[in-house]
């Protein structure tokens, strides 16, 4: 009886064994058969029944059924990895001759890069780096400086409008009202970040980034915002360049002036940059007006001040000879990596 049960197992085992299609269903099959619960395990018990004379026999018949089944195992298994491996190598084919991927290296953009040499310059006279919110209140970017109601900056056209009471910053001199509101003077600030303008033209961005000193302290004159602006424009084009002011008006300042340097490309002989004139205009400076002061609550006389201000792209485009200010926002690595840090 034992004996039959043993030999249909043994049979039952090859048949399913070679039948097996892949490594997974052949070992669950190990289990089925050689596992801890399996039948041969089960048959064992068998013995229990069996006449003490037959049972050396019978147990050495089922360990040979069980090294069979072992043996039959591993063979089967090794030529199921084969075929395994086999068909995955042809379905799984790897060109390894193809280009890998790169990753590119990153690079300071040139407004970062301009707004990092312009803070290291002023740094060294004293000036540190204050930003602030790019969405102000009426009050700030206009009211607080001194410019009316009824000036053409504050119209639709020129402005982005978040509503009624808040816009966009159309300049940086927000900030310095927010410093001249909250610090105490002596003050040597700049205020930078991006600015926003209804503009947009191939010399217009409607939003660029702009850079404005101001100094605060007890007395504060015209020669010292010549002289300031005049290192800084030294420091940052290149020694034996002339400064040139030119009286202008801001709200703002009084007087208020505009600054030109003598062009960086052509040493003031003139060419495509400078239209010929050997000058380039950089921005416009001016002694705070009183009524600054006053709208702070910052006592004139007693406290004086100079301010100025400059767009980085324009710097930039001067200092490095970029000719399309649209070359700034479009993010195009040919262009940003012509500037390494
Ligand atoms: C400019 C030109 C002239 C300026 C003035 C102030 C403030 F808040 F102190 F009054 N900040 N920036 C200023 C003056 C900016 O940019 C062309």
């Amino acid at each position: 009886m034992s004996q039959t049960k043993l030999d249909a197992i043994k049979d039952s085992a090859l048949t399913q064994f070679k039948a097996a299609t892949n490594t997974k269903a052949l070992y669950d099959l190990k289990v089925q058969f050689l596992g801890k619960n399996g039948s041969l395990t089960e048959i064992m018990k068998d013995m229990a029944s069996l006449p003490k004379e037959e049972k050396p026999l019978f147990g050495k018949k089922v360990n040979e059924v069980k090294s069979l089944l072992e043996q039959v195992y591993t063979e089967t298994e090794e030529a199921l990895k084969k075929a395994e491996i086999e068909g995955k190598m042809a379905s799984e084919e790897l060109d390894l001759t193809l280009p890998s991927y790169t990753r590119m290296a990153g690079n300071q953009h040139p407004v970062y890069k301009v707004s990092e040499e312009i803070f290291a310059i002023m740094a060294r006279i004293g000036y540190s780096v204050r930003t602030g919110p790019l969405i102000e209140k009426d009050y700030y970017n206009f009211e607080a400086l001194n410019i009316p109601a009824d000036h053409p900056a504050r119209d639709m056209q020129d402005t982005f409008f978040i509503d009624p009471t808040h816009v966009l910053r159309t300049h940086t001199s927000p900030i310095q009202i927010h410093s001249l509101e909250s610090e105490k003077p002596p003050l040597r600030i700049v205020g930078t970040g991006p600015v926003f303008r209804c503009d947009s033209d191939i010399s217009h961005l409607p939003n660029f980034h702009q850079i404005e000193g101001m100094c605060v302290d007890r007395k504060v004159s015209m020669a010292d915002l010549k002289g300031t602006i005049s290192f800084f424009v030294r420091e940052f084009f290149g020694p034996g360049l002339k400064t040139r002011f030119r009286p202008s008006f801001f709200p703002f300042t009084e007087p208020s002036a505009e600054v030109d340097c003598s062009c960086p490309i052509c040493k003031g002989k003139g060419c495509s940059l400078c239209k010929q004139t050997g000058w380039i205009e950089i921005g416009g400076c001016g002694l705070i007006n009183p009524k600054v002061f006053h709208n702070a609550k910052i006592a004139y006389p007693e406290w004086q001040g100079f301010a100025f201000g400059f767009g980085i792209e324009r710097m930039g485009i001067i200092k490095y000879g970029i000719d399309d200010i649209r070359l700034f926002p479009e993010n195009d690595v040919r262009f940003v990596r012509q500037f390494l840090p």
